[in-house]
């Protein structure tokens, strides 16, 4: 072999091929809140999606608990580069939680207990692809990762999973959250490098 070994080309060649463009696997979970923890005690947990009409559906932790449980194998991807692959969680499909919700609105606002807030639209949260979620690798969520629950919308950069989750919003348009306030993408995908707005 020449001097242009394969090792020559690099760790990032061969380890972040079939990753998004931008990004590098990491082994380790980093914690990434824009504030602190917020404590939530199960017993006070409420999950609420409310629609564009104002009506209101509530589940409590007991509730949330007694629907359907999905486990959950998923990739996630950071906007500061970094990418996870094969995380396993454990939570309810966001399509269980909209069965009995009627709305006509295109478009959704996840609000988190601590104020952190992620626009997302509706048809990213159903078929399939969201879920909250309320374990990680078995156990119960760690409160800095978002425990009690958080949204998980793996497709999208991990800014739009909210951690603390206490309910959605459906809005007819599209609402900044939090970060697209404040530059980051309306959208979010990380195939399509979709990072800052
Ligand atoms: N409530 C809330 N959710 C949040 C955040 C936050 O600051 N607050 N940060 C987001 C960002 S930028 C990322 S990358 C992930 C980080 O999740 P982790 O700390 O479990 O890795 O949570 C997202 N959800
Ligand atoms: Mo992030």
């Amino acid at each position: 072999m020449g001097i242009i070994s394969s090792g020559f080309h690099g760790r990032r060649t061969r380890d972040d091929s079939g990753l998004p463009p931008g990004q590098h696997r990491t082994a380790d979970f980093p914690v990434l809140s824009a504030g602190p923890t917020p404590k939530i005690a199960r017993q006070d947990w409420e999950f609420r999606i409310v629609t564009e009409t104002g009506a209101t559906h509530r589940w409590d932790w007991e509730g949330f608990l007694g629907l359907p449980q999905e486990d959950v194998r998923a990739d996630i991807h950071c906007v500061t580069s970094w990418s996870k692959l094969g995380t396993s969680w454990r939570g309810v499909a966001l399509d269980t939680l909209f069965d009995q919700v009627g709305t006509t609105a295109g478009f959704t606002l996840a609000h988190s207990y601590g104020g952190y807030s992620t626009n997302v639209p509706l048809a990213d949260l159903l078929g399939g692809k969201a879920w909250i979620v309320h374990q990680y690798n078995g156990e119960d969520l760690r409160p800095e990762h978002g425990g009690p629950a958080r949204l998980l919308v793996p497709h999208l950069y991990f800014w739009k999973s909210a951690k603390w989750v206490r309910g959605l919003e459906l809005t007819r348009h599209d609402v900044p959250g939090f970060w697209e306030s404040n530059g980051y993408h309306m959208y979010g995908d990380p195939w399509r490098e979709e990072r800052y707005g």
